[in-house]
């Protein structure tokens, strides 16, 4: 292959890539060569998942893959209902748009009920879709990106129309059955967005964003959300050459207080979470990890009207470990939700793979026990089917999995409670700080007159084991 034609069919992947958030205004898949302005009926025969049927909880040693084998939504662990303290939700994106295509591949899934147009009535259909599925598969909570929901217009007074059109759809049906987890506004798919949208260049995308933003949060008030969610993909650089980082950081929190303004202008009670990214799309994105979105909070004076949605594989990009990003985010007060999800330790970039790692599940519910659990939050599934799973029943079966493995790590929390041990092994390790010295300590009134005349009397100090591997033992047992 000429260099010229290598380069064409990179920029081609690229452009397939992001095709999982929905496409742009007036644009559909090529492939399936339709109409995106079909205006056909939003009507569909029957079942949209015929021959699944509502998925069940039958224990550990069934064998049906339509079964749960741990979740058990009503069951007691720690005090509180399964389903309470797991708050399930489904993401509408990867669902109900994933398209299945990677940076390298074309899309592979073409779901029964899609006619491959960006219609009105194509968005209802799916909406549809969305409901049945959450119900046959037990969860009570769904997200969305507006942009996953509803077809773009020519104007934004169109697109708006388009929205509440499926909106009021979404509302009739989730009626009293089903909570929308939080909403959100896509600010990183279409090419007005380029250079971001609340940090861009241009004020009149940053008026754009804006005007987007008030809308969505608008429509997650109409549905009753939990929560709104800030994900920043673009919010970020390429290169500090042509930055100037500080501006675009003072702009971002313009934006951010400018929502926080809106939603008590409308009485919209949910929380408003930031989630933490540290790359892709942009090599640089100013939400890096949880620590630097709380110090970013707390430099703009935002702790309070914000918390984190820390996912799982953002987490690891970013060289941290998923229960790092919780505790982090635990230990500021700002946890408010997961992002269930798992990337791969082959391949760099964010995979959004369901989780299926027990352990990693005991990490996760060790944080969010910890927490007292993650409500008005919950596990959100920002995780799609890979690209060969081509089968309707195949999410089914990606849903049942991850929601199992969040089962599993709740109930293995619950054993690591009751046998106490990891505890107690923490608490033995600071023991000398349960002392009088230590007391002083803790309350800021040692100072280092006092610590000299400490360190002078006690001379060289014993320093204990760490204990590391009888931890992991420990844990393992439990698992
Ligand atoms: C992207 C990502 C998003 C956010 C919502 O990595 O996680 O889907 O969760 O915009
Ligand atoms: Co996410």
């Amino acid at each position: 292959m000429k260099c010229a034609e290598i380069l064409l069919l990179l920029l081609c992947l690229e452009v397939v890539r992001f095709s999982a958030f929905a496409s742009p205004p007036s644009t559909c898949p090529a492939d399936l060569g339709k109409e995106c302005s079909g205006s056909g009926s939003d009507e569909w025969e029957g079942e949209f998942f015929p021959g699944i049927p509502t998925i069940k909880y039958e224990g550990p040693s069934s064998k049906n893959h339509l079964a749960f084998k741990w979740y058990n939504a009503e069951e007691e662990i720690l005090g509180k209902k399964m389903k309470d303290w797991l708050r399930f939700s489904v993401a509408f994106w990867h669902t109900f748009r994933g398209s299945g295509a990677d940076p390298f591949g074309a899309p592979t899934k073409f779901w029964p009920w899609e006619d491959g147009t960006n219609s009105l009535a194509m968005a209802k259909r799916r909406m549809r879709a969305n409901f049945e599925f959450i119900e046959k598969l037990g969860v009570g909570f769904w997200c969305f990106h507006d942009k996953d929901i509803a077809p773009d217009g020519k104007t934004i007074e169109e697109t708006n129309a388009n929205l509440d059109e499926v909106v009021a759809l979404a509302k009739e049906l989730q009626g009293s059955k089903f909570q929308l987890l939080w909403g959100t506004a896509q600010l990183f798919l279409h090419p007005r967005y380029m250079h971001g949208a609340a940090t861009s260049s241009e004020v009149g995308v940053y008026a754009y964003a804006a005007a987007q933003v008030k809308k969505a949060l608008e429509v997650t008030h109409y549905l009753g959300g939990q929560n709104y969610v800030f994900w920043g993909g673009r919010e970020g650089y390429q290169t500090l050459l042509n930055t100037d980082m500080e501006r675009e950081l003072n702009h971002l929190a313009r934006f951010f207080e400018a929502a926080v303004a809106y939603k008590k202008k409308i009485g919209f009670k949910g929380t408003l979470l930031i989630e933490p990214k540290p790359q892709e799309p942009t090599k640089h994105q100013y939400d890096w990890d949880a620590a630097t979105a709380a110090n970013f909070l707390r430099k703009y004076g935002l702790v309070g009207e914000f918390k984190l949605n820390i996912e799982c594989n953002h987490a690891t990009l970013s060289g941290h470990s998923c229960h790092h990003e919780l505790e982090t985010a635990r230990i500021n007060g700002l946890l408010g939700n997961v992002d269930a999800n798992t990337g791969d330790p082959q391949i760099g970039w964010d995979t959004d793979q369901f989780l299926t790692d027990i352990g990693e599940a005991t990490l996760v519910m060790l944080s969010v026990v910890r927490n007292g659990g993650i409500a008005p939050g919950g596990f959100n599934f920002d995780a799609k089917l890979r690209r060969e799973s081509t089968d309707v029943e195949d999410l089914f079966i990606a849903h049942i999995t991850g929601m199992d493995t969040m089962a599993r790590g709740l109930r293995n929390v619950a054993k690591l409670i009751e046998d106490g041990s990891l505890p107690d092994l923490v608490r033995k390790r600071y023991e000398s700080f349960d002392t009088e010295i230590g007391a002083l300590i803790e309350a800021g009134k040692a100072d280092f007159e006092l610590l000299e005349k400490k360190a002078l009397e006690w001379g060289e100090p014993k320093v204990a084991s760490g204990k590391q591997e009888l931890a992991e033992m420990i844990f393992q047992s439990a698992l």
